[in-house]
């Protein structure tokens, strides 16, 4: 075939490189509801954002219907998706968030 030496190749290069991790996004969504006190108090506290840095985020969420708080390897994001969802209703707050891939 056409593309025999060129699959061989790759195949070769699979063997001999360590892929980077892959990262994922844990993204925040608006809601009505949730103070954006609230919403900024966990950009700082769990994606250890600055107060400036962290309203920004709160604000950009608040006015397109989602945002990015960090980018992380895949169990630290799933770990700060599990904090976030937990602190939110011990609050009764309806704050979602998720993870997807980078
Ligand atoms: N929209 C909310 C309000 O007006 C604030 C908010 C911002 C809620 C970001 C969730 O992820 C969110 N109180």
């Amino acid at each position: 075939p056409a593309d025999a030496g060129q699959g061989a190749v790759v195949a070769e290069r699979k063997v001999q490189k360590t892929e980077p991790p892959r990262m994922y996004q844990v993204v925040m969504l608006n809601d009505d509801y949730t103070p954006m006190e609230f919403v900024v108090m966990v950009l700082q506290e769990y994606f250890q954002r600055d107060i400036e840095t962290a309203t920004q985020i709160m604000l950009k969420i608040h006015h397109e219907g989602r945002g990015v708080c960090g980018v992380y390897s895949k169990d630290v994001a799933a770990t700060k998706v599990e904090l976030v969802l937990t602190a939110a209703k011990r609050s009764g707050h309806p704050l979602q968030c998720t993870m997807e891939a980078a």
